[in-house]
């Protein structure tokens, strides 16, 4: 028993360890369903706010030409985003979490079980707003993708490591307004190195589209690997 407030700390976390351990059966379970199917499936992750939607909307756009594109949508509440991600033209399904701060694999095993997603598409797995939970729980995807906007401030890679030491990608969004913010490019990549070396980066402005083609060709550069390494 924790000696401070009472509580029954030691069975706390054997029950975190079941619930991660129950999580990463289910994950690997979906990523076996991704690669039979080959779906390259991209966990983007994110504070709320940092444009992970807005970027999505330019995505399909710029994409669905040449693409089968299917996007989840993780929010405690409303239909929003699905709304606007199937407004610009890409099948989405929303999963609310209440009062939950992420998703877990089991969610993603029944919204799939819901939405057809397509043999050699591209799936987009928005996750709930957070800079925390969403770190701890494998999804059985491909690849994370965090991104940070530069109105969050350049320290956030010492403040919330296991989110940056967890993505293989860091998109920087709204560089348009890098005049406008105090946030130094290099010192946050510093920082990001620190705790994940092999981190890649792409800056971009969802608003404005600049960077828009490296990050579109950051999907197809892998989509070409993807029968050897999906
Ligand atoms: N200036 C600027 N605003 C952006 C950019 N990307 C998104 N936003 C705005 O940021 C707000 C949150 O965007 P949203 O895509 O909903 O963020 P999400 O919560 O991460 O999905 C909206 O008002 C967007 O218009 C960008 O690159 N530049
Ligand atoms: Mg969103």
């Amino acid at each position: 028993m924790c000696e401070t407030c009472g509580c029954h700390q030691p069975r706390e976390i054997e029950l975190n360890r079941d619930i991660l351990s129950e999580n990463n059966r289910i994950a690997e379970h979906n990523r076996g369903f991704f690669k039979e199917k080959k779906i390259l499936c991209f966990n983007m992750v994110s504070s709320p706010g940092s444009g992970k939607t807005t970027l999505l909307e330019k995505t399909i756009t710029a994409m669905n030409h040449d693409e089968k594109l299917f996007v989840i949508e993780g929010d405690q509440q409303t239909t929003m985003d699905a709304d606007r991600i199937e407004k610009a033209g890409a099948p989405a399904i929303q999963i609310n979490t209440g009062s939950g701060c992420h998703l877990d694999a089991h969610m993603i095993h029944e919204a799939l079980e819901k939405m057809e997603v397509k043999d050699h598409s591209i799936l987009f797995i928005e996750n709930v707003g957070n800079l925390v939970c969403p770190a701890l729980f494998d999804l059985g995807e491909k690849k994370r993708v965090l991104m940070i906007s530069v109105t969050e401030g350049d320290d956030k890679p010492l403040k919330y490591p296991y989110m940056f030491s967890s993505s293989h990608l860091c998109l920087i969004n709204k560089i348009d307004l890098l005049p406008y913010v105090e946030f130094d490019i290099e010192k946050f990549k510093e920082y990001a190195l620190i705790v994940n070396p092999d981190l890649k980066f792409i800056p971009v402005s969802a608003k404005t589209g600049d960077g828009l083609e490296k990050w579109t060709n950051f999907i197809y550069d892998l989509r070409s690997t993807i029968s050897s390494d999906l």
